[in-house]
């Protein structure tokens, strides 16, 4: 028998569909579960008439591979990515790579990198994007790990992908160890961001202008059609349109608790970590927070008071307004999203490509939109750009959309709506660019209390100094006291 091209472990749903993506790809590819039954249900069901191989031991999985053998995991993270390259590394050879396509934490990725690059092996951790529909017709990948292993895996990966503009792959080779991994979780991040926009989008035509399901489905059709042109407004339209068998719509009949399985958190938690203000994503995994208090929701509207405000504006002018809030929140997401990424990069030591990031999420994945396109060309003219929003057509769209976004916001909080996302973007919106902030203040109080010192206006940045607030303190000044 002929070799095969590649092999995959894990045949749940999405690794299904990849190995029948690479199979149309023209690409013969061998297959796995620890659930062995499994392998015979979808050679003789999903996969009949195909070229696909299946295998009922890792050795003998192994031993239909040609060299240097590419076997992805696409099993659950955690353990389970662990337990699996324990059980291949006895029957692997050097040069041989082992690809980890499923949700993985970048930590874990570098870790397995270097583990498994020590067993003379090439490692990749690769994020893959797009949900069983992608996987199928073409995902975003966001490939990372061991440089050399790109070469080897760059046509299958390409071939599969989604594409953008005739033909470009949304596929690049990311950079070392975590990178791809750590892309793919800032790409959820942003898509957490994203959604949240959406849902408060929703709630202020719902709740402030009365409008019904079919208004806001007409709205979102619009919206569709321009700037915010995306997969998810896409699928908004269609779910606020989408009535059940009784003409019900479904969406009034959803409970409203939020689920998640965590990107999102460790987006926010390494934001946290590196020191970056990325404050609409994490109001993003927050809101989700706060839906799942149901019981205490619950509770709590039968006690506490809100607002009397109702609307009497002009209704069709304040949905434009909503409009440009999201869009103008939107690009701040992304700017802060840019910011973690850069700021990663410094902190792993990964030369990343932000064009060819914004390029790889242009299609295939949930977050794909017509604004990613802007974003490359963003990068094109200035592969340096510190910040999205100092970019000319950044800052215009920005100033253009920011009186509809600050009306938004006002409005917002006299009717009692809450905004997280949208406002904290405009919190930090008005943050960025202010020259002076009140951390002055800030910093007094933490040299009063805890004699922290502080720099001066009027002296060169790195000279400290310690004012004796109260004339009793002494002028000791500490470096290790935290109060
Ligand atoms: P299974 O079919 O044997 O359950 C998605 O759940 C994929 O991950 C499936 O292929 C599943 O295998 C695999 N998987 C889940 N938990 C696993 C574990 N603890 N060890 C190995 N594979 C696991």
């Amino acid at each position: 028998m002929e070799k095969c091209d590649f092999g995959l472990i894990g045949l749940a749903v999405m690794g299904q569909n990849l190995v029948l993506n690479m199979n149309d790809n023209g690409f013969k590819v061998a297959v796995y579960n620890r659930t062995v039954t499994k392998v015979d249900e979808f050679i003789t069901g999903n996969a009949k008439g195909t070229e696909i191989v299946g295998t009922h031991t890792i050795e003998e999985l192994v031993g239909v591979l040609k060299s240097p053998r590419r076997i992805m995991l696409l099993v659950k993270a955690g353990a389970p990515v662990d337990d699996f390259i324990e059980l291949l590394l006895p029957y692997l050879e050097e040069g041989d790579i082992i690809i980890d396509g499923g949700n993985s934490n970048y930590n874990d990725t570098i870790r397995r990198t270097s583990y498994v690059e020590s067993k003379g092996l090439l490692y990749i951790g690769t994020g893959v994007s797009g949900g069983e529909e992608g996987a199928r017709f073409g995902p975003s990948i966001m490939p990372g790990g061991s440089p050399e292993a790109w070469s080897h895996v760059k046509d299958i990966f390409q071939a599969v992908s989604a594409k953008v503009d005739d033909d470009v792959p949304c596929c690049d080779w990311v950079g070392k160890d975590g990178a791809g991994h750590y892309v793919k979780m800032t790409h959820n991040g942003i898509e957490y961001g994203d959604m949240q926009l959406i849902c408060e989008a929703y709630d202020l035509m719902k709740n402030i202008l009365g409008m019904n399901n079919q208004e806001m489905h007409e709205t979102f059709t619009e919206w569709n059609d321009g700037k915010l042109d995306s997969y998810l407004i896409e699928i908004t339209r269609d779910i606020l349109g989408y009535q059940d068998e009784d003409g019900e719509y479904v969406i009034d009949k959803i409970l409203d608790t939020a689920g998640q399985k965590g990107t999102g958190k460790w987006t926010a938690i390494s934001s946290l970590d590196m020191g970056i203000p990325l404050t609409l994503i994490t109001e993003a995994v927050l809101s989700r927070f706060l839906s799942a208090l149901k019981a205490d929701r619950v509770e709590a509207s039968k006690v506490l008071s809100g607002s009397a405000y109702t609307f009497d504006g002009d209704k069709m002018a304040f949905v434009k307004d909503i409009h440009d809030a999201l869009y103008a929140s939107k690009i701040i997401s992304y700017t802060q999203g840019y910011m973690l990424m850069r700021s990663a990069a410094a902190e792993y030591n990964w030369d990343l490509n932000y064009g060819g990031i914004a390029l790889m999420w242009r299609g295939g994945c949930i977050i794909r939109s017509a604004f990613l396109g802007k974003i490359k060309e963003a990068f094109d003219k200035d592969g340096e750009l510190n910040n999205l929003l100092l970019d000319d057509y950044f800052k215009s769209e920005v100033d253009t959309a920011q009186s509809g976004w600050r009306r938004v916001i006002a409005t917002a909080v006299e009717a009692g709506i809450p905004v997280p996302a949208m406002s904290s973007a405009l919190a930090f919106y008005d943050g960025y660019r202010r020259e002076r902030l009140p951390a002055n203040l800030l910093q007094a109080q933490r040299d009063y209390f805890g004699a922290h010192t502080y720099e001066r206006t009027d002296k060169p940045r790195g000279e400290f100094f310690h004012t004796n607030w109260t004339g009793t303190g002494g002028d000791v000044t500490s470096s290790t006291y935290n109060a």
